[in-house]
């Protein structure tokens, strides 16, 4: 085994035994309406170790639909899998993007949106099945599930694995360009700090979500991400209105081209866009080998984005064998190849490339260091002024 892989086997594990930790004690308060599941800690059944190249699961092709309508984050599946799930099944999947869990969620709720499968993170997953809005999963149609690392299942926002499996995690902090920054970038202050945005307004952005970026402004002012008390959240607003007027926009929808081309700079960013920024997106753009990532001294965000079936979904079954389909080992390192974030699946891991452990090492991946710095957004009935804060800042 090449060097590279042990340093980052090595790595992963802390990865996870701080997942485990971070995700099983959230500083929820006890007793809120959200809060209660969350300090469940992980009770995850060893798996089986043996690796499977195939599946186990045997098809039954009278019950597939012809059609799968999946929601999804922007730039986050590999379209070549879609081809190959169709070649194989006859099961054509419409993919339409989502640029956070409050607009998935508004499209969802308002009923027959007509998606079968969408990929909510973390603490959306828990929103989503306590509004009744998620199917109970079928796990005999999941034999896959046993490529997922246990760590990573049983979380406190969904324990047992009852509506969701883990199809991503990564982290929230800074992508930027050597080439303006060639003495790199460590704190938030390069995206809040007036004299240094002045430089460089209107070439950089923050995420237009309501929970990283006020999350963020929490981080620069030296308060967790999940903070919400009235003085707190008055200075994050206050922050993130003077910083408006210096941005190009709110964006979480293409970054990744935006930085590659060099028309930002700097930006807010997901771990796997500033890699996708870094290395290129198959047909889709090149890369720009100065882009590098960052979580910034003040710390970051972790989030886990998971598979769910809607409760409304008139294909659950498809959808169960589309899941199934995406824990392949082989189809799982695929796609985490070219999405760049980073692969709940074990087996997976084993199968990537050297040159994207080579990327996690240089920072795409946190080190043990740098988790120590990354907290969990966790819902709870505080956590709705969010929302009313992130309206004010949009609507300045
Ligand atoms: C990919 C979106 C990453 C998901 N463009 C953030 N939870």
């Amino acid at each position: 085994m090449p060097q590279g892989h042990t340093r980052f086997t090595a790595l992963l594990l802390i990865i996870l035994l701080a997942l485990a930790a971070c995700g099983g004690q959230p500083t929820a308060s006890p007793g809120t309406e959200y809060g209660s599941g969350a300090t469940a800690e992980p009770t995850a059944t060893p798996p089986t170790a043996q690796p499977s190249a195939g599946d186990e699961l045997q098809v039954d092709r009278s019950r597939l639909s012809r059609e799968l309508r999946f929601f999804n984050w922007s730039d986050y599946i590999d379209p070549s899998i879609l081809e190959d799930f169709e070649k194989e099944y006859g099961v054509k999947v419409i993919v339409d993007p989502f640029d956070n869990n409050e607009d998935m969620l508004a499209k969802v709720r308002a009923g027959r949106s007509g998606y079968d499968i969408i990929t909510p993170s973390d603490y959306a997953v828990e929103i989503m099945w306590r509004e009744g809005l998620l199917a109970k999963l079928d796990k005999s149609l999941l034999p896959n599930l046993k490529n997922i690392d246990p760590n990573l299942l049983n979380k406190y926002f969904d324990p047992g694995n009852v509506y969701s499996v883990p199809y991503m995690y990564g982290t929230t902090g800074i992508a930027y360009n050597r080439q303006f920054f060639p003495n790199g970038v460590d704190s938030w202050a390069a995206l809040f700090d007036p004299a240094q945005i002045a430089q460089y307004r209107g070439k950089f952005s923050m995420l237009d979500d309501e929970r990283e970026t006020p999350g963020a402004a929490l981080k620069y002012l030296g308060y967790s991400l999940n903070e919400t008390s009235p003085e707190a959240l008055k200075k994050a607003q206050d922050l993130l209105i003077a910083q408006k007027p210096f941005l190009a926009a709110y964006n979480s929808s293409d970054v990744n081209r935006k930085l590659a081309s060099g028309e930002y700079v700097i930006a807010h960013s997901w771990s796997g866009t500033a890699l996708q920024a870094r290395k290129g997106l198959g047909d889709e753009f090149s890369g720009n080998p100065d882009i590098a990532f960052v979580i910034p001294k003040e710390g970051g965000m972790i989030w886990m984005d998971n598979m769910v079936i809607l409760a409304e979904s008139p294909n659950a079954y498809t959808a169960h064998v589309f899941m199934n389909f995406l824990m392949r080992p082989d189809i799982a390192a695929r796609n985490t190849e070219y999405i760049g974030y980073l692969s709940p699946n074990a087996e997976a891991i084993k199968l990537l490339p050297q040159e994207i452990i080579d990327l996690y090492n240089e920072g795409f991946a946190p080190n043990d260091e740098v988790l120590k710095r990354l907290e969990w957004a966790i819902r709870n009935d505080q956590t709705a002024a969010f929302t009313d804060l992130w309206t004010a800042v949009k609507g300045e």
